[in-house]
């Protein structure tokens, strides 16, 4: 077993790992890496992540995109699309190329560009990217998007899921991924339960978006994963 799996908790701590060559998974299980799990469940065509709201904003007057645009988990003045998962449904990104920018998501892979690949992880499509990574021969990063640069729960426990399907292929890099895994082993039986007491379910909740939360830690949903290729989510 030469391939490693390491978990970096914070975008803020993202420049103290080497990402080339690597796969890096970006995870921000509230909401965003869930919101573009499900869009490319639903029929989008690709989506365009960026980091800044202004970047976001030159899309609205161009043709052919729909934007979305949260910050502090609120949709922003002006943009079609919140970061609600459910707002992904229903036809609404068929066939289209969707931008997006949120608080830490888009930050989180936008940080992560170096890495040989960088896939979208959300608890939506856990099995099928570990599935994808199982087959190339490459270590992996899991970076967790968090909060405004720090840690959050729901991310951390993604990472831990992600290395336990991993633990067999890859050896656990330092101790976050340790860490992750015996988190995630914990808690996992009481998934909601956990996650409803995180911060950001409380900050999600005062905006009356407890089904988000729910659905955003169902696992499996959805096979697909997302790839970045160039500058958009494929
Ligand atoms: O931080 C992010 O990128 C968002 O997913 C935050 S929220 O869930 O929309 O509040």
């Amino acid at each position: 077993m030469s391939k490693t799996i390491d978990v970096c908790l914070s975008p803020q701590l993202i420049d103290l790992y080497d990402l080339e060559g690597k796969i890096v998974v970006v995870v921000d299980i509230l909401r965003a890496t869930s919101v573009m799990t499900t869009a490319f469940a639903h029929g989008a065509r690709e989506i365009i992540p960026v980091e800044k709201l202004e970047v976001a904003r030159e899309y609205l007057s161009k043709d052919g995109y729909l934007c979305a645009a949260e910050r502090g988990g609120e949709q922003i003045e002006g943009f079609p699309l919140d970061n609600s998962p459910f707002s992904y449904m229903d036809g609404v990104v068929q066939d289209r190329s969707v931008v997006i920018t949120t608080t830490n998501g888009t930050v989180a892979i936008e940080r992560s560009m170096v890495a040989d690949e960088v896939l979208i992880g959300s608890f939506l499509n856990l099995s099928s990217v570990a599935e994808y990574i199982q087959l190339q021969n490459k270590d992996v990063i899991v970076h967790c998007a968090g909060w405004k640069g720090k840690t959050n729960m729901e991310d951390t426990l993604f990472a831990g899921a992600l290395v336990e399907k991993l633990k067999m292929s890859h050896e656990l890099g330092c101790d976050t991924p340790h860490m992750a895994l015996k988190y995630w082993e914990s808690v996992k039986d009481n998934l909601t339960e956990t996650v409803e007491s995180s911060a950001h379910a409380r900050r999600l909740n005062r905006l009356n978006i407890k089904e988000d939360i729910a659905y955003c830690l169902r696992i499996d949903e959805y096979q697909v994963v997302p790839k970045m290729i160039g500058d958009r989510l494929l």
